[in-house]
């Protein structure tokens, strides 16, 4: 028998943490029945049944292998849990494929104390793309993010896995290690668009990372983004720079700018919807992509994509 998808729903909304596992098993599952108890779960917890925007802050954490995403994640969780703020962490385990990075030995796992029921760390595999989200895991953000006051997702990988994190976070940090390597990977990659703040790990370890720091500022600063945060940090003791990153992420976690954010994904992600289904002989009907975005800026902001998408649908007489 299927979980009752409405009534967990009802209970993240209501901010009971504990309907969390049981919320995800059924985001996760695979069979008919669940997907539609997964769908009944996820109008529960959608902008029209919240009333408003889910509180909580979705924080996508991406970097290559080995960069210290998961070390630096148990320190803020440290700086979250004394502000009292309750945390669900997604982490995509990309330990089943070669990932080229880091030593499967050498990696730390996010160190919290399992009996704190603020808490809620949820590992899933990664799937067929390095870091590529899920479904489940979109979901499951937007769902978790009605009950708790942090969702923090975690992936592996250069390129593909920041625009997927960039898709689903409101706020995406990217953590690469000290030295030119990462750094100018990602300066390759192209994602350096996507961050809105960046982290050079392992401070302790010497002078490179304020280094690579000056010169990750350099670059966001050619690219026309000097507003991207930067900051060297070290996540293990003598920690460094974890309470003036927990605040910056703070800042962009206020309500104004998440909803901002949200509200831009949903009406892009109905259009390129739009035009995946229809083509551009679709978007010409509705007079071009940008009267597309017109005709989505004069709706119900409420709307969630699909909805969205049905309205260009009919605007254009499909
Ligand atoms: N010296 C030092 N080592 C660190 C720091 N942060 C992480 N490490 C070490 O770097 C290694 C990798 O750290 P993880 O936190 O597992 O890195 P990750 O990015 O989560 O790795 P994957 O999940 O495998 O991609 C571990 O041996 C950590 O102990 C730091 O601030 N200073
Ligand atoms: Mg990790």
């Amino acid at each position: 028998m299927s979980a009752d998808g409405a009534g967990l729903g009802a209970r993240l909304r209501e901010r009971d943490l504990s309907a969390a596992p049981a919320a995800l098993n059924l985001l996760e599952s695979a069979s008919a029945s669940d997907r539609r108890q997964a769908t009944a779960l996820l109008r529960e917890v959608s902008p029209a049944a919240l009333g408003g925007e889910a509180a909580g802050h979705v924080i996508g954490v991406t970097g290559p292998p080995g960069a210290g995403k998961s070390t630096l994640l148990s320190a803020l969780l440290k700086q979250w849990r004394a502000r009292d703020q309750s945390v669900a962490v997604l982490a995509i385990d990309p330990s089943s494929r070669r990932s080229g990075g880091a030593l499967l030995g050498d990696r730390a796992r996010i160190d919290f104390d399992a009996g704190d029921r603020g808490i809620f760390i949820r590992s899933s595999a990664a799937g067929e793309r390095l870091g590529g989200l899920s479904w489940a895991t979109r979901a499951a953000a937007h769902a978790l993010a009605a009950a708790f006051e942090i969702v923090v997702i975690e992936t592996v990988g250069v390129g593909q896995a920041e625009t997927d994190v960039a898709d689903a976070a409101d706020t995406v940090l990217l953590v690469v290690q000290p030295g030119g390597g990462d750094a100018l990977q990602f300066l390759k990659a192209g994602v350096m668009e996507i961050p809105d703040l960046l982290v050079v790990s392992k401070a302790d370890l010497g002078q490179i990372a304020a280094q690579t720091a000056r010169e990750l500022s350099a670059a966001l600063r050619a690219l026309g983004r000097p507003s991207v945060g930067v900051f060297a940090v070290s996540a293990v003791a003598p920690q460094q720079g974890i309470e003036e990153l927990a605040a910056a992420l703070a800042e962009l976690g206020a309500p104004g700018r998440v909803a901002e954010r949200r509200l831009r994904a949903r009406r892009a992600s109905a259009i390129s919807d739009y035009a995946h289904e229809h083509g551009a002989r679709g978007l010409r009907a509705l007079g071009g992509r940008r009267a597309a975005e017109r005709l989505l800026e004069a709706r119900d902001p409420g709307l969630d994509s699909a909805a969205l998408l049905a309205a260009l649908e009919e605007a254009a007489g499909l």
